[in-house]
């Protein structure tokens, strides 16, 4: 949305009713300020690592859940990434019961420490979804944080490009095993390629090698990158952060509608109500009701359909009126309704232009 739009209501708004205007202002420095996201979680789960391998500058590690050293975090920020490690427990239901919906994430951490192989590791994270409410992804924050933060070196790909031939089952069935197994290369490199990458790391870097030796250092990074599952959580991460964005301008609309109802002169509420009735209103509107976490089942990662012609437009109102009359809770249906309407407006000023 233009901002000069909304500073030039601040002013006009101002001037018929300065109470207003000050709580106006106020609204909209909530509205534009930058997003807060905070990672929490019990200690020691690996809060810190998940934030480096997110490198996302805005975050902010919180006091842990459930210790004894420390007062429960309050968990307020725009977008919540809770760290589990291992099991759920009921101190970490209890506090994700207290973020908002449709603020909250779960990584499922230390995925190379679940027993078993990579589907077990997709199970886990399935049921903490399924007993948190909350999606839940599995992530190896180490692995993420170390090919980001360096590549697989030539000499570490020679080790590996020997280790891979050599086709040894039991090498990788223990840290120990591995340092000491009768393969090619020395127990001294093989102690430094562990240190860097983890068991789990060259699992994964001498399987791909196995299947491919021609892979160069660069690839075997990117593969690396990819059995962290550090992609998955930097999209769901991305995608919180907007519909948080979203949410933010719903509550933006709902303040306006407050400050308009309470203006004492007609000349603030008529500003008011006028940008109420503006475009860039209903866009912010339209994108709040899609960000609603009572159609998220439906929505999941998509962002909000923007229809290129009348037609389409018609057709995603269609399908929202539609979905809006089945069996899907009044939360949903209310969410519903609010798409169809944009969707409604679209399909008219669309019709309109062109
Ligand atoms: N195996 C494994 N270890 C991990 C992983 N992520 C973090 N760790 C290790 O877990 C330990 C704790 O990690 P931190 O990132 O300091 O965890 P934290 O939750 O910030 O810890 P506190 O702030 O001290 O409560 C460190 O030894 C990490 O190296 C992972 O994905 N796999
Ligand atoms: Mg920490």
């Amino acid at each position: 949305m233009d901002d000069q739009e909304l500073d030039r209501l601040i002013e006009r708004v101002h001037r018929c009713d300065p109470e207003i205007g000050m709580a106006l202002i106020a609204a909209v420095a909530e509205f534009r300020r930058p997003m807060r996201v905070q990672i929490t979680g019990r200690e020691g789960t690996g809060r810190t690592t998940v934030a480096t391998a997110l490198g996302l500058p805005e975050i902010v590690e919180t006091d842990p859940v459930d210790s004894p050293d420390f007062a429960e975090p309050e968990l307020d920020g725009d977008v919540v990434v809770y760290v589990l490690a291992a099991g759920v427990t009921d101190a970490d239901r209890e506090a994700l019961r207290s973020v908002p919906a449709g603020h909250a994430m779960a990584v499922l951490n230390k995925a190379d420490a679940v027993r078993g192989d990579c589907p077990s590791v997709l199970t886990a994270a399935n049921e903490a979804t399924k007993v948190l409410g909350v999606r839940t992804l599995p992530l190896v924050a180490t692995l993420a944080v170390q090919a980001t933060a360096s590549g697989v070196t030539t000499t570490e790909l020679g080790v590996l490009r020997a280790l891979a031939s050599a086709d040894r089952p039991t090498l990788t069935l223990s840290p120990d095993l591995f340092v000491a197994a009768d393969a090619p290369s020395d127990a001294g490199s093989r102690r430094a390629l562990l240190e860097r990458w983890e068991l789990f790391g060259v699992t994964a870097a001498l399987a791909a090698l196995q299947r491919n030796p021609q892979l160069s250092g660069r690839a075997v990074t990117q593969i690396l990158n990819a059995a962290s599952g550090i992609d998955a959580v930097r999209t769901a991460m991305s995608t919180r952060l907007r519909r948080a964005a979203s949410l933010r301008g719903g509550r933006f609309l709902d303040t306006v509608e407050r400050l308009a109802a309470r203006a004492l002169g007609s000349g603030a509420r008529d500003e008011l109500e006028g940008f109420l009735r503006s475009a860039a209103a209903a866009q912010i509107g339209l994108e709040a009701a899609w960000a609603s976490p009572s159609i998220e089942g439906v929505v999941a990662d998509h962002a909000l359909a923007v229809p290129a012609d009348a037609a389409q437009a018609l057709q995603l109102a269609r399908w929202w009126r539609n979905y809006a009359g089945g069996d899907v809770g009044a939360p949903g249906r209310r969410a519903a309704l609010a798409i169809h309407h944009g969707y409604v407006r679209a399909w008219s000023s669309l019709g309109q232009h062109g």
